[in-house]
């Protein structure tokens, strides 16, 4: 499966870079690192991707300003790079853009393909940023300190912080590598972890007042509705952090947290800390996602959701 060589591509091609809709730091580290290489060796391209209102403000101390709003993207692109993304259908407004292009790569580590022509593909790593910078070393091309930084930050969030059961000796080895190349560490911690909106920190006590646990099924909850985010002055890019505090309580293994969207319906993120496959639950709700972290979209109400939830993990247990 795994076929792609950067430096095969001819230098006549131009190329889009993209990923899922609203990106995280693992799809906007590997497209934004996989731009900064291809820029540095000549080649053109442009890297968009669909999101609700803005970037989230924990990432914006990613080279963000290499973005082009989808609106503005008008090529014909020869190739689509897409990173962290089994489905298309889960690239938004680009999809159409990324489909009629003459050759769609894809650079991932979700086990689920749907699409594209050339894969290079390991479920078994921890981040996409993995995948990419073992394609990076395999083909000798230089990583600057801003590559560097912008790889470690998909290694961090999509392992937790290093806490995930992904978080294999590879991913130190690399972790380490990438700071020897001059990865600002305290740059991405600080700004995703270290400091939140404290409007969000509010909205996270409430989030713990309406946390219930369901001891059958050992399945803790919450919730947030739509207008919490005016009532306490913030926005739901701000609040990424809050499931932490869902799957915290110890007797429990999965946590689910239900964000009332404008529209009504619901994105729930579930988090398993045990045996639990929360991507196949995720999957009832044709969500996706990875073993221990999850996510999906939905109209059913969230006793619906519950009730779902709640049987999905019986049969798994
Ligand atoms: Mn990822």
């Amino acid at each position: 499966m795994n076929n792609i060589q950067i430096l095969d591509i001819p230098k006549s091609s131009k190329i889009l870079i993209t990923g899922h809709v609203n990106p995280d730091g693992d799809a906007l580290g590997s497209g934004l690192a996989m731009k900064l290489v291809l820029d540095n060796l000549g080649y053109f391209t442009s890297i968009s991707f669909d999101y609700i209102n803005k970037i989230s403000e924990d990432l914006s101390f990613l080279p963000i300003e290499h973005l082009t709003t989808f609106d503005s993207i008008n090529e014909n692109y020869d190739l689509s790079i897409v990173f962290d993304c089994g489905d298309p259908k889960r690239l938004g407004k680009l999809e159409h853009k990324v489909l009629e292009s003459k050759s769609i790569y894809i650079i991932d580590h979700h086990l689920e393909q749907s699409f594209g022509t050339h894969f290079e593909i390991d479920s078994n790593a921890a981040s996409t940023t993995q995948v990419l910078y073992r394609m990076f070393i395999k083909e000798k091309l230089s990583i600057n300190p801003l590559i560097a930084t912008c790889l470690l930050t998909g290694l961090i969030t999509d392992t937790g912080r290093f806490q995930y059961s992904n978080t294999s000796s590879e991913v130190f080895d690399i972790a380490s590598a990438l700071l020897e190349l001059g990865a600002d560490l305290t740059l991405i911690t600080e700004s995703i972890y270290g400091s939140v909106n404290s409007g969000a920190l509010q909205l996270q006590a409430e989030v713990i007042q309406r946390l219930a646990i369901i001891s059958e099924v050992k399945l803790s909850y919450s919730y947030v509705l739509h207008e919490d985010y005016t009532k306490h002055k913030t926005i739901p890019e701000e609040t990424d952090f809050l499931i932490d505090v869902v799957r915290l309580p110890k007797e429990t293994n999965v946590a689910i947290l239900l964000k009332e969207q404008e529209d009504g319906t619901y994105k729930g993120s579930l988090r398993s800390r045990g045996g639990i496959d929360v991507q196949a639950v995720a999957s009832l709700f044709n969500g996706g996602g990875h073993k221990a972290a999850a996510g999906f979209n939905t109209d059913l109400k969230p006793d619906e959701i519950l009730d779902k939830v709640s049987n999905a993990i019986r049969s798994q247990s």
